[in-house]
């Protein structure tokens, strides 16, 4: 079996000459492959160096510093076309215990990739402030949710692949060139239907040289994450359908708020600025949202169904606000809540509604 370890650096002089003999000591059938960016400290000679004395050891130069995700991009490549079967991600800067590989390969028998985890049982990190803990912990969790992935530490940089995974999924399709490179291959990963499993790991933070990781980084990541969302179309039509929501929902509060300013009835004055909100999001939902439906049934019959659907709607908006005002009221008795209670009641009342009209848009409306 051969394996490879694939290590980007930048700036890593000090880290990586003590990495590469932990790790070619693990295995005989080990190789390491670095994936430099032309780091000013001189990271890449002192490789070429090593790499003379020692077939094991590969590097590959880049002309700048383009990125982690786009270092790992070209290893892959490099690691389907020479045939290795086992893959390894790992930072070079001793953050990853080398004392893990054994686990790694051992699991990677059962699951298709293998994740270095912090955060599962018996997993962790020494040496992170606070915030850097809370931000990487909160991020992780965040974009798993959005995602919808399963592994429990989806940016991890210690990992084990198949080789098999690596040619199933479409290289020259992934979009992070940076860190968020980590979800996106989980994201693909899973996709594809392959098994991940997970061993727990203790994330060491560097001790030596200055980390990569900055606002830039975390920005772009944001906007990695949100291009991977927005393709995948259940995911698209539910973000646009939010979106059109909270219009609609500024317009029927501010328009409920107005009329009973000016001492419009609650009641009539819910009517008029919930009929005008969900016309709003009919226009919207049918040129935007399910814009890409194809076969759309004839506008006035979707026009008809809506105007039934938000109807019914309308019913459920009233009955809420009817049933929780008293409620209310007797929880916000001063004069000067009455607003609280107003719009306490509206808010129940509009996120029953929002429900309700996006499983019948969804399910009736735009249904062709
Ligand atoms: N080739 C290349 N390697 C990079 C690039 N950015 C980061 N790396 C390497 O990727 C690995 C992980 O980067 P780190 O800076 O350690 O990221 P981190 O572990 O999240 O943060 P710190 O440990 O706090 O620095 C290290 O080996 C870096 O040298 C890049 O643009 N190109
Ligand atoms: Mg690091």
């Amino acid at each position: 079996m051969k394996i490879l370890f694939i290590t980007p650096t930048y700036n890593e002089k000090e880290n990586i000459g003590k990495l590469i003999p932990l790790v070619l000591d693990v295995n005989g059938n080990i190789e390491i492959l670095v994936i430099d960016d032309n780091s000013p400290d001189g990271t890449g000679e002192l490789v070429d160096n090593m790499a003379k004395d020692d077939p094991r050891i590969k590097i590959l130069h880049r002309k700048g510093k383009l990125g982690i995700g786009s270092a790992y991009v070209e290893g892959f490549k490099y690691a389907i076309k020479n045939q290795y079967d086992l893959i390894f991600q790992m930072d070079a800067d001793l953050s990853h215990d080398p004392k893990y590989i054994p686990e790694l390969i051992r699991k990677s028998e059962k699951y298709d990739l293998v994740l270095g985890s912090r955060w599962v049982k018996g997993g962790g990190v020494i040496g992170w402030p606070f915030y850097r803990y809370l931000t990487s912990w909160g991020a992780n969790l965040l974009t798993r949710s959005l995602l919808r992935l399963k592994p429990k530490d989806i940016t991890t940089g210690y990992r084990c692949y198949k080789v098999e995974v690596l040619k199933k999924i479409n290289l020259d399709e992934i979009v992070s060139t940076g860190y968020a490179f980590m979800e996106e291959l989980i994201f693909r990963v899973q996709r594809a239907g392959f098994k991940i499993g997970e061993i727990p790991i203790i994330f060491v933070d560097r001790k030596i040289g200055k980390s990569k990781m900055g606002i830039k980084e975390i920005i772009s990541s944001a906007r990695a994450v949100f291009k991977l969302l927005m393709k995948q179309k259940k995911t698209r039509q539910m973000v646009k359908f939010g979106l059109i929501g909270i219009s609609g929902t500024v317009i029927d509060f501010g328009i409920l708020n107005i009329l009973v300013y000016f001492h419009m009835n609650v009641y009539y004055a819910a009517a008029i600025s919930f009929i005008i909100a969900a016309t709003n999001n009919f226009i919207w939902n049918r040129s935007w949202t399910f814009k890409e439906i194809k076969n759309q049934k004839k506008l006035h019959v979707q026009y008809v169904q809506y105007i039934m659907i938000t109807a019914t709607g309308f019913l459920l908006n009233l009955f809420i606000l009817k049933i929780t005002l008293p409620y209310f009221g007797r929880v916000f008795s001063l004069d000067i809540t009455r607003p609280i209670v107003l719009n306490s009641s509206k808010v129940v009342a509009s996120l029953f509604v929002m429900i309700w009209n996006f499983l019948g848009s969804k399910k009736i409306v735009f249904k062709t």
